[in-house]
């Protein structure tokens, strides 16, 4: 166990500092988790249409939750705990921020390396011949179900149940874990694997593991430090703190 004095002198001295988040990073921008009580779409969990199973039996009902997902998205602005990452990627050596995320917030807030773990909802990816499309700044298409140039259907670029993460953003996620002095997993339930196994590789491999969630998760009991508070607010402290030790 380390104290937040102890991990704020740690965190001046870190060479290289790996960060994983999750949903809960985006609850305080209004964007509903997965898991909490706001994560229900009608009588659906997430578990029930963010699979390929789910997109061959109804894809007007999963294209259906997904422009849900897109539009609250659009309205949403990155919030303090975003804008604290992007901080302290600015007064580490090296940084590297592992999102779960599809929303985007880390980028717009400033973040520059961000590995999207699970892809971006924004992209639409052709069934067919793999065309990618990216919709961030374009209204959606008028029709309940997109299709390409060549008359396949398109689908969400976000990684679904049961279908394998990037290689290319798993990699360079696994060389963070290998690298980092001090590892962060922010906002995630720790439930869903790959990404949820990478605080304990980090501390298998000699890491200290810091974890920020109001809610206690399965990981909680093998972290060095466990705050169970908001993202927003533990981040703004830990980096005014930092702040402020690197200036003296
Ligand atoms: C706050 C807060 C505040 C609130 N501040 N915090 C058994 C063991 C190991 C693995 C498996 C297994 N059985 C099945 C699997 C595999 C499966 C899996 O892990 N299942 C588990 C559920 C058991 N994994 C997969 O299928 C993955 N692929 C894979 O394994 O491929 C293998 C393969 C290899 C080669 C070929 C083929 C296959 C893929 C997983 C994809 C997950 N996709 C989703 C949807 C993405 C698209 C979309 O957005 O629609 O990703 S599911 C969903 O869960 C989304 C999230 O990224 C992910 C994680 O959720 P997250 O972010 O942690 O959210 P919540 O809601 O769970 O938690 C929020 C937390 O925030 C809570 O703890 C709150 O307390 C907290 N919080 N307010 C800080 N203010
Ligand atoms: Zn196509």
């Amino acid at each position: 166990m380390i104290t937040l004095d102890q991990l704020i002198s740690l965190l001046a001295k870190a060479r290289y500092v790996a960060v994983l988040t999750g949903s809960g990073i985006s609850a305080e921008s209004g964007i509903p988790t997965f898991r909490g009580a706001d994560g229900l779409w009608k009588q659906y969990r997430a578990e029930d249409l963010a699979t390929p199973e789910a997109f061959r039996r109804d894809p007007t009902l999963v294209w259906e939750w997904y422009r849900f997902r897109r539009d609250i998205i659009r309205k949403a602005e990155p919030n303090p705990g975003h804008d604290a990452l992007a901080e302290m990627e600015r007064l580490v050596p090296n940084f590297v921020l592992i999102t779960q995320n599809v929303d985007g917030l880390h980028q717009r807030s400033g973040s520059k390396t961000v590995i999207e773990l699970h892809g971006n909802i924004f992209i639409d990816r052709c069934v067919e011949c793999g065309r990618e499309v990216d919709r961030s700044g374009q209204p959606e298409p008028e029709t309940a179900l997109p299709r390409c140039e060549c008359g396949g259907l398109f689908r969400p670029g976000v990684v679904w149940f049961g279908e394998a993460l990037p290689a290319e953003a798993l990699n360079r996620a696994w060389d963070a874990v290998d690298q980092c002095d001090i590892f962060f997993s922010i906002g995630t339930s720790a439930l869903v694997y790959p990404a949820a196994g990478l605080p304990d590789m980090a501390r298998q491999r000699g890491a200290k593991v810091v974890e920020i969630n109001p809610e206690k998760t399965p990981i909680s009991s093998r972290m060095d430090l466990s705050i169970r508070e908001s993202a927003a607010h533990t981040l703004q402290e830990i980096v005014a703190k930092l702040k402020a030790v690197k200036a003296s």
